[in-house]
């Protein structure tokens, strides 16, 4: 069987006939062929998703959540076997499996809630006998390009507001996580979703991406990705005067101040540098601790990271699961080869894993390097991998600047006992997301998610920030004087 585009609410191949695989990254098992698409189909399915845009922008936005709370439904009546697939298809181990598949239930439903919210602004006009109000419109086609390392969750981030606010959607994963996003659209299909109203193009960033960013009827691209590729799609965009919103990299960082529970740091920096191997823009890829407890803390860490068991992150006893392919591993290789050159203290990690069952897959061992420099390209550049580096600090003042100085600025966290300290740096940390003791994942559906910097481009996707992306706002003015009334003209009347 080939897993299929969704086209104008018909299950179909692409029209080359062209197919790739979906791979499972800890053993290479082939979890599906799916079928390959390119511009031609990309053509079918904006002008789909433009046939069915007048009129589910009319169906009541309530009635538009209902079927949103029902794929929220129909989601959690799966969500095991739905983790499971994200565990084979992406790697991630199956703790974190059911938490990607939580997040997208919990954004489906959120944003359900949305369509009897959407709440625009009703306020005195300057005039008398005259009503002023502003509501929120929907914009067209959005064009939603998603990653693999939440091959769920994100899509749900796009794909959900989208449809409340009353766009309709041609949806772009990532091709190595096809099969989920079959899986997605399944699920709203079976919510009842009416034809065209979400499209489905399967097929690589090159081709379906770039086809879906040029064509004229698409008017909102929002896209999830590496920040070279959102780049791209920013560029293009521009060109063509459209809507563009953008969530690419993070070099996130974990502060540890001298007064920090050590113990609680630990738990948080192995949970945020080697959790989805590293796999989120999240993740934390900076370590910046205070000179005085960096010894112990690297001795604590040392511990505790030769003791992750990597694995088929479908046992449950397994920590650390693969990265998502072979050229994504020789990346995170070439970056602990930087590091060494650039002078950095590996302190351990640093190879692929090959030992028994996970020769066949794509693992690399937790790597943490001591003794780095905050201009070094390991403390700079995003690595997508179980990599971390610590940078040893001497006070908060200068913690605070080493996190700040990057290109990016997703998530930063800070373990401190000192409310003083603490406060500080939530004012003073210029990410779009700060933690106190707590590591730099785990953020919540209902508050904005988002960077400064080359993170993004100004956007918030989640929380109601992202009604912002994926709506336009129409002020209305209704006159009910009778007579010609001119704004700012007629002070006296
Ligand atoms: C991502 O890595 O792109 O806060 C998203 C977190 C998750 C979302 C990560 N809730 O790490």
């Amino acid at each position: 069987m080939v897993y299929r585009n969704y086209i104008g609410g018909k299950w179909v191949e692409s029209k080359s006939g062209n197919t790739f695989e979906s791979v499972n990254p800890a053993n290479r098992e082939i979890i599906g062929i799916v079928t390959k698409s390119d511009a031609a189909d990309v053509d079918a399915a904006v002008e789909a998703a433009a046939r069915a845009f007048p009129a589910w922008r009319k169906v009541p936005a309530p009635r538009r959540a209902e079927i949103l709370f029902r794929a929220g439904q129909i989601m959690l009546a799966h969500k095991e076997e739905l983790s499971q697939l994200v565990t084979r298809e992406m790697g991630k181990v199956i703790k974190e499996g059911r938490g990607d598949v939580q997040e997208g239930i919990d954004m489906t439903i959120y944003m359900a809630g949305e369509g009897r919210r959407l709440f625009g602004h009703t306020t005195p006009a300057e005039l008398p006998d005259k009503f002023a109000m502003s509501v929120r419109d929907p914009i067209g086609v959005v064009a939603a390009i998603t990653p693999w390392n939440f091959p769920f969750a994100i899509p749900t981030w796009k794909i959900m507001p989208a449809l409340v606010a009353g766009n309709t959607v041609v949806f772009k994963p990532a091709s190595d996580t096809p099969v989920l996003a079959v899986k997605l659209v399944e699920i709203m299909e079976e919510a009842g979703l009416p034809a065209g109203v979400l499209n489905l193009v399967l097929g690589p960033g090159g081709t379906v991406g770039d086809a879906l960013i040029a064509h004229p009827g698409v008017s909102l691209v929002s896209f999830t990705g590496s920040t070279d590729a959102g780049r791209g799609v920013a560029v293009k965009g521009a060109q063509l005067m459209k809507r563009v919103s953008l969530e690419m990299g993070g070099k996130n960082a974990i502060i540890v101040m001298d007064d920090a529970d050590l113990d609680l740091a630990v738990d948080g920096i192995i949970w945020s540098a080697f959790g989805t191997s590293g796999q989120r823009c999240t993740a934390a890829s900076r370590l910046i601790v205070h000179q005085s407890v960096r010894q112990e803390l690297t001795d604590m860490l040392v511990a505790r990271i030769g003791a992750l068991r990597l694995g088929d992150g479908l046992q449950e006893s397994t920590d650390v699961g693969p990265v998502i392919n072979a050229l994504q591993m020789q990346k995170i290789h070439g970056y602990t080869e930087i590091g060494i050159e650039e002078g950095a203290r590996l302190l351990i990690g640093g190879e692929a894993y090959r030992e028994g069952d996970c020769a066949k897959g794509f693992f690399y061992e937790p790597t943490l390097f001591d003794g780095v420099r905050p201009e070094m390209r390991i403390a700079q550049e995003e690595i997508f991998g179980p990599t971390t580096a610590l940078i040893a600090v001497e006070s908060l003042d200068e913690a605070i600047e080493v996190n700040n100085n990057t290109r990016y600025g997703l998530s930063s966290s800070i373990y401190t006992r000192d409310a003083n300290k603490a406060f500080r740096a939530m004012r003073d940390i210029s990410t779009g997301i700060v933690y106190v003791n707590a590591g730099t994942i785990g953020a919540e559906v209902h508050l904005p998610f988002g960077g400064t910097r080359g993170t993004g481009n100004g956007h918030r996707e989640a929380g109601q920030a992202a009604l912002d992306i994926f709506t336009e706002w129409k002020s209305l003015y209704v006159d009910f004087s009778g007579r010609l009334q001119k704004a700012q003209i007629d002070l006296d009347s």
